[in-house]
Protein backbone atom coordinates (compact mmCIF):
# COMPACT_ATOMS: atom_id res chain seq x y z
CA UNK A 1 0.00 0.00 0.00
CA UNK A 2 2.65 2.59 1.21
CA UNK A 3 4.77 1.45 -1.62
CA UNK A 4 2.04 1.87 -4.20
CA UNK A 5 1.42 5.61 -3.37
CA UNK A 6 5.33 6.25 -3.17
CA UNK A 7 5.44 4.91 -6.71
CA UNK A 8 2.02 6.84 -7.53
CA UNK A 9 3.89 10.10 -6.07
CA UNK A 10 6.88 9.08 -8.10
CA UNK A 11 4.72 9.19 -11.58
CA UNK A 12 3.71 12.43 -10.76
CA UNK A 13 6.55 13.77 -10.18
CA UNK A 14 7.97 12.38 -13.49
CA UNK A 15 4.71 14.08 -15.33
CA UNK A 16 5.18 17.42 -13.80
CA UNK A 17 8.70 17.46 -14.88
CA UNK A 18 8.05 16.09 -18.68
CA UNK A 19 5.33 18.82 -18.43
CA UNK A 20 7.67 21.48 -17.37
CA UNK A 21 10.63 20.73 -19.47
CA UNK A 22 7.85 20.44 -22.76
CA UNK A 23 7.07 24.11 -21.44
CA UNK A 24 10.22 25.53 -21.45
CA UNK A 25 12.15 23.51 -23.17
CA UNK A 26 11.93 23.80 -27.17
CA UNK A 27 13.73 26.92 -28.73
CA UNK A 28 12.40 30.51 -27.16
CA UNK A 29 13.31 31.93 -31.10
CA UNK A 30 10.26 29.57 -31.96
CA UNK A 31 8.18 30.95 -29.49
CA UNK A 32 8.87 34.86 -30.25
CA UNK A 33 5.42 36.54 -30.30
CA UNK A 34 5.16 37.91 -33.99
CA UNK A 35 4.21 41.43 -33.86
CA UNK A 36 2.64 43.17 -37.26
CA UNK A 37 3.57 46.40 -37.98
CA UNK A 38 1.69 48.67 -39.80
CA UNK A 39 3.24 49.79 -43.09
CA UNK A 40 2.40 53.49 -44.42
CA UNK A 41 -0.57 53.32 -47.23
CA UNK A 42 1.77 55.28 -49.38
CA UNK A 43 4.45 53.07 -48.70
CA UNK A 44 5.33 51.38 -52.31
CA UNK A 45 8.51 49.37 -52.64
CA UNK A 46 7.94 49.39 -56.60
CA UNK A 47 8.33 53.35 -56.90
CA UNK A 48 11.19 53.78 -54.40
CA UNK A 49 12.05 52.69 -50.93
CA UNK A 50 9.83 52.71 -47.54
CA UNK A 51 11.09 53.54 -44.19
CA UNK A 52 8.95 52.41 -41.41
CA UNK A 53 9.95 52.49 -37.46
CA UNK A 54 8.16 51.63 -34.12
CA UNK A 55 10.70 53.55 -32.04
CA UNK A 56 13.35 51.21 -30.85
CA UNK A 57 13.65 49.75 -34.65
CA UNK A 58 13.82 51.90 -37.71
CA UNK A 59 14.42 50.22 -40.92
CA UNK A 60 14.50 51.22 -44.92
CA UNK A 61 13.39 48.89 -47.28
CA UNK A 62 14.92 48.92 -50.87
CA UNK A 63 14.06 47.04 -53.72
CA UNK A 64 15.46 48.23 -57.43
CA UNK A 65 12.59 50.01 -58.85
CA UNK A 66 10.99 49.05 -61.20
CA UNK A 67 11.07 45.56 -59.77
CA UNK A 68 12.21 43.07 -62.44
CA UNK A 69 11.16 40.09 -62.82
CA UNK A 70 13.18 36.64 -64.15
CA UNK A 71 16.32 38.65 -62.89
CA UNK A 72 17.84 38.88 -59.99
CA UNK A 73 17.49 42.38 -58.09
CA UNK A 74 18.71 43.23 -54.85
CA UNK A 75 16.73 43.46 -51.67
CA UNK A 76 18.32 45.47 -49.16
CA UNK A 77 17.14 46.67 -45.41
CA UNK A 78 19.04 49.37 -43.67
CA UNK A 79 18.62 49.17 -39.42
CA UNK A 80 19.01 51.98 -37.17
CA UNK A 81 18.11 53.46 -33.85
CA UNK A 82 18.87 51.41 -30.61
CA UNK A 83 17.32 47.83 -31.66
CA UNK A 84 19.46 47.43 -34.59
CA UNK A 85 22.40 46.12 -33.27
CA UNK A 86 19.71 43.03 -31.47
CA UNK A 87 18.69 42.34 -34.83
CA UNK A 88 19.41 38.73 -35.02
CA UNK A 89 18.03 37.94 -38.30
CA UNK A 90 15.45 39.11 -41.40
CA UNK A 91 13.22 36.69 -43.79
CA UNK A 92 11.45 37.81 -46.86
CA UNK A 93 9.01 35.65 -48.30
CA UNK A 94 7.43 36.94 -52.01
CA UNK A 95 4.03 36.01 -52.54
CA UNK A 96 1.00 36.54 -54.48
CA UNK A 97 -2.16 37.30 -52.73
CA UNK A 98 -4.44 34.21 -53.71
CA UNK A 99 -2.17 32.66 -56.12
CA UNK A 100 0.37 29.93 -55.67
CA UNK A 101 3.37 31.10 -56.81
CA UNK A 102 6.14 28.73 -55.45
CA UNK A 103 8.42 29.41 -52.72
CA UNK A 104 10.23 32.57 -52.55
CA UNK A 105 11.96 32.77 -49.38
CA UNK A 106 14.91 34.16 -48.54
CA UNK A 107 17.03 34.65 -45.93
CA UNK A 108 18.90 38.14 -45.90
CA UNK A 109 22.43 38.60 -45.29
CA UNK A 110 23.53 41.22 -42.63
CA UNK A 111 26.71 42.82 -44.23
CA UNK A 112 27.52 45.08 -40.86
CA UNK A 113 26.62 48.99 -40.20
CA UNK A 114 22.66 47.36 -39.92
CA UNK A 115 22.52 46.71 -43.40
CA UNK A 116 20.90 42.94 -44.61
CA UNK A 117 20.26 42.04 -47.93
CA UNK A 118 19.39 39.50 -50.31
CA UNK A 119 19.68 39.02 -53.86
CA UNK A 120 15.87 37.86 -55.25
CA UNK A 121 14.33 36.37 -57.75
CA UNK A 122 10.91 36.49 -58.65
CA UNK A 123 8.82 34.35 -61.42
CA UNK A 124 6.75 35.32 -64.20
CA UNK A 125 3.10 35.22 -63.43
CA UNK A 126 1.34 33.37 -66.00
CA UNK A 127 -1.65 34.72 -65.55
CA UNK A 128 -0.20 38.44 -66.51
CA UNK A 129 -0.67 39.58 -62.98
CA UNK A 130 2.08 41.94 -61.13
CA UNK A 131 1.06 42.55 -57.83
CA UNK A 132 3.19 40.77 -55.24
CA UNK A 133 3.41 41.20 -51.53
CA UNK A 134 6.78 41.12 -49.39
CA UNK A 135 6.41 39.64 -45.85
CA UNK A 136 9.29 40.76 -44.00
CA UNK A 137 10.14 39.06 -40.57
CA UNK A 138 12.72 41.05 -38.33
CA UNK A 139 13.82 38.69 -35.16
CA UNK A 140 15.86 40.17 -32.27
CA UNK A 141 14.95 37.09 -30.74
CA UNK A 142 12.33 38.83 -28.08
CA UNK A 143 9.88 39.16 -30.96
CA UNK A 144 9.27 38.98 -34.45
CA UNK A 145 8.40 41.92 -36.05
CA UNK A 146 6.57 41.48 -39.39
CA UNK A 147 5.44 44.24 -42.14
CA UNK A 148 3.89 43.85 -44.85
CA UNK A 149 4.45 45.50 -48.49
CA UNK A 150 2.23 44.93 -51.08
CA UNK A 151 4.05 46.31 -54.44
CA UNK A 152 3.72 46.15 -58.38
CA UNK A 153 6.51 44.44 -60.03
CA UNK A 154 7.36 44.98 -63.67
CA UNK A 155 4.73 43.81 -66.37
CA UNK A 156 6.48 41.11 -68.54
CU1 LIG B 1 0.68 35.02 -60.14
Amino acid sequence: MNGRRITQGLLLFVVAAAAYLLLHSGGDKETAPTQTLAVPADCDLGQGPCEIGDGGLRLRVVLETPVPVMRPFRLAVQFSGPGAAAVESVRADFSMPGMNMGVNRYRLLGQGEGVWQAEVTLPVCISGRSDWRLTLDVDDGQRIRRLLFPFRAQVE
